[in-house]
């Protein structure tokens, strides 16, 4: 099956944003990315401006609207800021696009080259859950800075070290999990990983199911979340009415120094879920995370959460959302091993999550 849609990795996640001149500062200064292209009037695009910045091999698209009635202005009116692009690497656009209509997948755009004196990029589109995208590239035949009609840029302020690396996992909050996960199993041959939230957690705290789907090198994962009733309203609830239907919830973004990136994007202003006390001083937690790199003190100091499973451990931490609906935020992962979501974190998450829905009036 997944040798019918081979997938390399994820190519970029592209975000309609209200002002994208301004997100490129935000991702500049408080993630420490790169601006390494830019489209705008001043190259050819009246309507839509672009800015893309890189971490390593994490690529970001920031699209914009110049002037009212666009796609982007349109989709930011709806959804807010958000995620409209989930583009995938693949080795061959062609052969992918057709396969994925076979099985049942909705194209949105067929086939086309691209070419500059760079080279020639492919690119389709199919569509995913709610009005995101998957746009399937292969660009190993090209040699710009992002794809033709772009042109490189400076970056926006001297990037210091690298504060994530990768892509680690893209998240969809749906309407109805199964549906989308048997849509990435027969689209694209992806497989279930072992670890989901089923209804025994979602009935006891969570509020929510997920389950998560993957290409066969695992590069790529995306975990799929749908309200689950409980005692109060699902976070996921939340999502779906303020973004106004399914959308992307989180991208968690790999990093090899969660410690000192979370310094620095605490001092860039950025804020973390808060874990209480209780979390770290709990006798049960050193149980179970067995040794990790870093005392516990130092984990504390951040809020940074653990977790262990049989292949190795993992730390995490979840932003705040990072515009003004309460939608969409960021992960920052450091595995260790693992390959797991957190599992163990569950509870003292989604307590975090219900604290700040709380705050916002919202549970
Ligand atoms: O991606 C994951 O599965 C973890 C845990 O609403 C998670 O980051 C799951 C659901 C959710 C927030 C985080
Ligand atoms: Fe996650």
């Amino acid at each position: 099956m997944s040798d019918m849609f081979p997938v390399h990795g994820m190519d970029a996640v592209v975000f309609a944003v209200g002002n994208a001149k301004q997100a490129a500062h935000y991702y500049s200064t408080a993630f420490g990315m790169r601006l390494v292209a830019y489209r705008g009037p001043e190259n050819g695009s009246r309507d839509e401006v672009a800015y893309v910045l890189t971490s390593g091999g994490a690529r970001f698209e920031l699209r914009g609207a110049v002037r009212p009635g666009t796609p982007v202005a349109r989709h930011v009116a709806e959804h807010g800021d958000g995620v409209i692009d989930l583009a995938l690497d693949v080795p061959d656009v062609e052969s992918a696009y057709r396969t994925a209509l076979e099985r049942g997948a909705t194209g949105i755009t067929e086939p086309y080259g691209i070419e500059d004196e760079h080279g020639k990029v492919m690119l389709a589109v199919i569509a995913t859950y709610g009005e995101t995208r998957h746009t399937l590239v292969d660009r190993s035949n090209y040699s710009g800075p992002y794809l033709p009609g772009y042109v490189a840029a400076e970056p926006i302020v001297e990037p210091g070290d690298r504060m994530f690396q990768a892509i680690d996992h893209c998240v969809g909050n749906v309407e109805r999990m199964e549906e989308w996960v048997e849509f990435y199993e027969r689209v694209m041959g992806f497989t279930r990983m072992a670890e989901f939230i089923g209804d025994d957690i979602a009935t006891e705290y969570s509020a929510l199911m997920s389950k998560v789907v993957a290409n066969g090198s695992r590069k790529v994962k995306f975990p799929l979340n749908e309200p689950a009733p409980g005692k109060r309203k699902s976070q996921i609830d939340e999502f779906l009415e303020f973004y106004g239907g399914p959308g992307v919830q989180h991208i968690a973004l790999a990093t090899n120094d969660i410690l000192s990136a979370v310094d620095r994007m605490r001092e860039a202003g950025l804020q973390f879920l808060e874990t209480p006390d209780s979390y770290y001083d709990d006798p049960e937690l050193r149980e179970r995370i067995g040794k990790v790199r870093v005392p516990v003190e130092e984990l504390k100091k951040r809020r940074i959460l653990v977790d262990r499973d049989e292949d190795g451990y993992l730390l995490q931490i979840f932003t705040k959302p990072v515009q003004d609906r309460p939608t969409v935020f960021f992960e920052l992962i450091e595995r260790h091993g693992s390959l797991g979501f957190g599992k163990g974190n569950f509870k003292a998450l989604f307590e975090a999550i219900e604290r700040e829905q709380e705050l916002r009036g919202n549970l």
